[in-house]
């Protein structure tokens, strides 16, 4: 079964992807590509629309972390990432729509609000990755593609400070579908999988940490994504941070 999956190195729904090939046990080659630039190469090898995860696998071309969870599900059976009783399956794909729609955006906009005040901080969140060039030059010269990045995501202070004011509801949230059983059973399904990497990569920000570390969402993200590639140090204002939840 031949696949290539194209990421952005660092990319929450590129690594969920990733988990769900390995998951599946799915051989695949890995294309990295620089933010903006992946929009170009995914139009031109095809893809209908800019970003990642996009996967290439047995001719179908799949865009999408969510599309990607049921393309492999039809392609590969087992093991299941959705499971077989309705009920249930409804519960896992609203916490799966949940983690898309809801949880990735402000985490993402959190990210970028970093890169645009430090993009050496890059650095570390394309540790292993093969952009064909070298790291220090990318970031050297990628001012202009930060900023635009920045601007894609609409990364403005204001969205910044809106996305840590609903991060602890975000975060209320997560432990409710644990607490729920709908995601961290011992067998991870494709909300394990979308939603876990949100919460690893925010975990990669010094500043949310304490926000997180204390809750169900942090054991899950250490159990399904330990050792999420990239580091931010504190770097957003002290002011706009919520306090933790009293434990
Ligand atoms: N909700 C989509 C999100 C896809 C998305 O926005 N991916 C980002 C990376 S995390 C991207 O490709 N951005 C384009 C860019 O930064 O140039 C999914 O889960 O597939």
């Amino acid at each position: 079964m031949g696949a290539r999956l194209y990421v952005i190195p660092a990319s929450h729904p590129a690594t969920t992807a990733a988990l769900m090939l390995d998951f599946k046990g799915i051989p695949y080659n890995r294309t990295d590509l620089m933010p903006v630039v992946s929009k170009g190469v995914l139009r031109a090898v095809g893809f209908p629309r800019v970003t990642v995860p996009a996967l290439k696998i047995e001719g179908e071309r799949v865009q999408g972390s969510r599309e990607i969870a049921r393309a492999l599900d039809r392609i590969k059976p087992d093991p299941p990432l959705f499971p077989a009783d309705p009920d249930k399956r409804v519960a896992v794909e609203e916490a799966e729509r949940f983690g898309d729609e809801e949880l990735q955006h402000p985490i993402r906009q959190l990210l970028w609000w970093g890169f645009k005040h430090e993009k050496e901080n890059l650095r570390a969140y394309s540790a292993g990755a093969h952009l064909g060039v070298p790291i220090g030059l990318a970031i050297k010269t990628g001012g202009p593609l930060v900023a635009l990045s920045a601007r894609f995501n609409e990364a403005t202070d204001a969205n910044a400070r809106a996305d840590l004011a609903s991060l602890p509801a975000l975060l209320d949230r997560v432990d409710a579908y644990i607490a729920a059983g709908t995601i961290g059973a011992e067998l991870p399904n494709a909300a394990d999988f979308q939603i876990a990497t949100s919460i690893g990569l925010a975990l990669t920000l010094d500043d949310l940490k304490p926000l997180i570390e204390p809750r169900p969402a942090a054991a899950l993200a250490d159990r399904i994504v330990p050792n999420y590639p990239g580091h931010t140090p504190p770097i957003l204002p002290p002011a706009w941070l919520p306090e933790p939840a009293a434990s």
